[in-house]
């Protein structure tokens, strides 16, 4: 029976004895050694320590002590994210000031983040509720609002009911709810506080090549960001209720015009309407009670109204089916081609994305087809994957409407002998598809037909496997038909595809377009139908198009402004002062930190709290002058994190917000680990706070993080995520008590690999690590004097591979490989040395039981100054390995030789296998093919 382990006897005791050496410090940089800058993400001081906290902090502890042991100098400071709403809330309930509360568990956690034992340099701790810090927060507000980064703008925003705030875009989940108070967001129109981060939109694309994160975090930053590379196109409008609004549109007499944002300008000949957002200010002015262009201006009215009602998830749902109505009295013309085409409002348009209207190309755009087909407007195919060979059109008959006339043609042409077809024929040189069909249909019915009668195109492969246009004319008048060629038939659709005579081209062509009706062509390709662009490819007419209409390519994003301002309490009070005309102004540098008032009522009621702070104001006209107001709003807490890592550097820095010296020392962060859901919240804010900062000489880099890493979550016992009202919640401050931290932070790190996965918390699995940990605590009663070989080789493998897997934060097969260590020298014993090195391989992992059996084993210095050990490769590497056997390429068996085993000794050991022996010996061997260290393979001369 060997030692207790009795981790109450000592993990408190090394915990204090760090704090008074003070080992963990970082104090100033030295230059000796290279830097490693390793980042969690801040906690929310809740007041409680849970066992996500553990997860996020105590695993990456392991990588900080592994580097440091390692010999770099490793930043790895801890501080709090202590603005917001929980703090406020609880507050409220209280009735106290939030700063109370925020003090009371900001110590209290700070306390429970030290039973972690972590390597946390608290000497750089910072919190952003200090007025030390905020300072600096207002103070880059400051700035940004000098440089029209940060204005006050008016915009559409996201109002939380539950909140009593405007939230920004990013805190609204899919359905359309607040991801913290669950209320459903309305939308109002509010003025705003906003940061302009569209501006960095291309520098946070590209910044993104230049770290070294996971591709799909890179991936997530991208969508958010939504680059789409596309054209702005003008569209003339013109009024017919109303001519007189006509002549003298714009302020300067120029014509009335509706800028669009298209991703396809190759497409603009194939554009039959334009649709508006609701919140289109044209929409907006159309329907307001001094103009007089809509002929329907109730109905457009009611139409917005009801648009209103819906948020953009709902209205951009393509399964849905398409509303909208004209706007009747008002027209467009189509740049390309000079066509006259209605305008509609529809609420798939969405106000806030591109300029809020499109031109509409049914042919090629999936919900511009599902609202043509509903509101009956013409479908026009311009593009085609190869040239069109062969042109027809399908006639639905004026008699009968839903049914189609064809042609049969019994002997006539080889091709189509027997079957029902289009009418039309294959496209002369010279002429266009339309005009193709045109003439085949003159020349087959003696029936005149226009482009404008051609209601719907849309290109496909036919038979025998050529390109070919259908166009559907409606309204065909079969009694005046004259056939020249076969005989007419009328059929309905199911007749159609219940004849076997239909050809395959008819067939296909009524089953994907008139039954089926989503099949649209989306794809990139060559012109057609669109006058001298007819045969370039979509990518040159992008360009060639939008240049003769004068439009212009640009870019447009998803990303939006991020709106920072909130009408709550406890945040940092926006440092803007209003003079009497009303104009803002920063606050100047000498009266920040601008401290957030304590005369406030803050219970909410929708009205920003810091309006009816009596001191606010008249600290207002003091500093400032008779009738200078305040602003009363708040920042959103995602600032105060923005821009954190750079205050640990130089936490004490009353003359800037860190030291470009200590930027130059630290930065980037070389290693930032976080959870998963700030992958595009708090990583993209972050960045773009830095760009900006960068932009204007205040930092010394354009990137704050160099490697990023996303971790999973902890689930409880029964697999779901922990939650008071599920009973469900471990509480790691008990699992300490019980088990220790090391086994506690052990256990977290051996559940599987670090990135993205969750686990669900097994108490079986504390104990084993536990177990283990019992082990390693009489593991010094097997050394001996002679180890046996096994036990160093295993050591020196073992060393290099805890290395490897630490830097990858592959913790859990780290924790293996030691675990069969253990076995091996229980078994066999170790020596004084390989115990000793066995101690600080396992240090990083259970800092606080390896610092007591450091000592017991007579060293005076913490096991956490030492070098992680050294391994010998020549050690590391196995003197034999096991490879395959094949025989003609099957396995037939396994044999051991020397790694260094050249291929004829691999040859002869193989050969004197028993089992193989016997299935070789009938046989002459043609060749032997040997892969070192892995495969032989005998080739017999015939089949054994
Ligand atoms: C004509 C066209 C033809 C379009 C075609 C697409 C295909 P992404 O890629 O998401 O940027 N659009 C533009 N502004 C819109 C708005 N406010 N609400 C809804 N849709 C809008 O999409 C850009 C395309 O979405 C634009 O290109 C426009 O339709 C539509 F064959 O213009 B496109």
């Amino acid at each position: 029976m060997h030692k207790r382990f009795d981790h109450k006897s000592f993990e408190n005791k090394w915990q204090e004895k760090w704090k008074q050496d003070g080992i963990y410090d970082i104090g100033a940089r030295d230059k000796s050694r290279e830097k490693e800058y390793v980042l969690t993400e801040w906690p929310y001081p809740s007041g409680n320590l849970h066992i996500g906290h553990w997860y996020a902090f105590a695993v990456p502890d392991i990588y900080v002590r592994y580097k440091r042991m390692m010999g770099k100098q490793v930043l790895y400071p801890m501080g709090f994210d202590a603005f917001g709403l929980p703090a406020e809330n609880a507050a409220i309930k209280r009735n106290i000031n939030p700063r109370e509360w925020t003090q009371q568990n900001s110590e209290y956690m700070r306390a429970q983040l030290q039973s972690m034992g972590n390597a946390f340099s608290w000497d750089k701790t910072t919190s952003s509720t200090d007025p030390a810090y905020y300072k600096w927060t207002q103070w880059m507000f400051g700035e940004f609002f000098k440089n029209d980064i940060a204005y006050r703008g008016e915009g559409v925003v996201n109002w939380c009911p539950g909140c009593h705030t405007v939230i920004a875009n990013e805190q609204v989940l899919a359905d359309g709810t607040c991801e913290r108070s669950g209320d459903v967001i309305e939308k109002k129109r509010m003025p705003q506080w906003m940061l302009r981060i569209t501006d960095f939109a291309d520098d946070l694309l590209e910044g993104l090549e230049t770290v070294d994160w996971p591709e799909h975090i890179k991936e997530a930053q991208r969508q958010w960001i939504g680059r789409s590379k596309g054209a702005e196109i003008s569209f003339e409008l013109f009024f017919t209720h109303q001519p007189e609004a006509n002549n003298n549109r714009g302020p300067n007499g120029e014509k009335a015009a509706l800028k669009v944002f298209t991703t396809r300008p190759d497409t603009l000949f194939g554009a039959t309407y334009m649709v508006l957002a609701p919140e289109h200010p044209w929409v907006t002015l159309a329907i307001d009670e001094n103009h007089a262009v809509l002929k329907n201006k109730q109905e457009v009215k009611a139409y917005v109204a009801a648009a209103k009602q819906k948020n953009d998830i709902e209205r951009g749902d393509n399964t849905k089916e398409k509303t909208g109505v004209e706007l009747k009295g008002i027209l467009a013309v189509n740049p390309a081609n000079g066509e006259e085409i209605p305008v509609y409002v529809a609420d798939y348009v969405l106000g806030g994305y591109g300029t809020g209207a499109i031109m509409a190309v049914p042919a090629h755009d999936e919900r511009d087809n599902a609202f043509a087909r509903k509101f009956n407007l013409p479908i026009r195919s311009v593009i085609t994957p190869g040239k069109i060979l062969y042109a027809g059109a399908l006639l639905e008959s004026k008699q009968n409407p839903g049914s189609y006339i064809i042609q049969y043609r019994n002997h006539e042409f080889k091709t189509f002998g027997g079957q029902f077809t289009f009418f039309g024929g294959k496209v002369d040189g010279d002429e266009t598809p339309e005009q193709c069909i045109i003439r085949e249909i003159e020349e087959e019915l003696e029936l005149k037909l226009t482009p404008k009668d051609f209601r719907e195109t849309y290109t496909f492969i036919g038979e025998p496997n050529t390109q070919m246009m259908t166009a559907i004319v409606r309204d065909v008048d079969e009694t005046k038909l004259v056939c020249h060629e076969g005989e007419i038939a009328v059929m309905t659709l199911e007749e159609i595809l219940a004849d076997s005579r239909v050809s395959k081209a008819v067939r296909e062509y009524v089953e994907n377009h008139l039954v089926d009706k989503s099949t649209v062509d989306t794809a990139a390709g060559v012109l057609f139908n669109s006058g001298e662009f007819d045969g370039m490819d979509s990518q040159a007419a992008k360009i060639a198009i939008t240049q003769k209409v004068g439009g212009k390519m640009t870019n447009t994003y998803r990303l939006r402004d991020w709106s920072i301002g909130r009408q709550r309490y406890w945040g940092v009070p926006v440092p803007i002062v209003y003079d009497p005309e009303g104009v803002a102004h920063a606050v100047p540098k000498e009266h920040l930190p601008w401290i957030l008032p304590e005369d406030v009522d803050f219970t909410p009621t929708g009205v920003p709290p810091l309006s009816k702070s009596t001191e606010l104001r008249e600290r207002t006209e003091r500093i400032f002058g008779a009738g200078w107001t305040p602003e009363v709003e708040t920042m959103d807490t995602f600032v105060d994190s923005a821009w954190y890592y750079l205050r640990y550097l130089d936490n004490q820095n009353d003359e800037a917000l860190s030291s470009m010296e200590s930027q130059n020392e630290w930065l980037p962060v070389d290693m930032y680990v976080g959870g998963a859901e700030h992958t595009t919240m708090h990583l993209l804010y972050s960045r773009f706070w830095q760009k900006a900062l960068y932009k204007l000489g205040l930092v010394a880099h354009s990137e704050p993080y160099q490697r990023r890493i996303n971790h999973g979550m902890i689930l409880g016992p029964d697999g779901n995520k922990m939650s008071k009202s599920k009973g469900n919640v471990v509480d790691p401050d008990e699992q300490v008590q019980l088990v220790g931290a090391d086994t506690v932070k052990m256990y977290l790190a051996f559940m599987g690999p670090y990135e993205n996965s969750s686990y669900p918390w097994d108490p079986g699995g504390v104990a084993g690590l536990r177990r283990f940990l019992e082990r390693v605590c009489g593991l010094a009663e097997h050394i001996t004097e002679a180890e046996p070989k096994e036990t160093t080789t295993l050591l020196h493998k073992t060393i290099q591979k805890v290395g490897e897997d630490i830097v990858t934060f592959k913790f859990n097969t780290a924790i293996s490989a030691m675990m069969i260590f253990v076995n091996q020298a229980e078994k066999g014993g170790l020596s004084s040395l390989s115990y000793s090195s066995f101690l600080r391989i396992l240090a990083p992992f259970a800092p606080h039981l390896t610092e007591e059996l450091w000592h017991e084993a007579r060293n005076i210095s913490s096991i956490h100054t030492e070098d992680f050990p050294a391994f010998d490769p020549t050690l590391a590497t196995d003197d034999t390995v096991t490879i395959g056997v094949q025989i003609n390429g099957k396995h037939r068996g396994e044999v051991t030789i020397a790694t260094q085993a050249t291929k004829e000794e691999a040859e002869t050991t193989a050969l004197q296998n028993e089992s193989l022996k016997s299935r070789l010996a009938s046989s002459t061997i043609k060749k032997t093919i040997y892969v070192p260290n892995r495969i032989l393979n005998f080739i017999l001369e015939q089949e054994e």
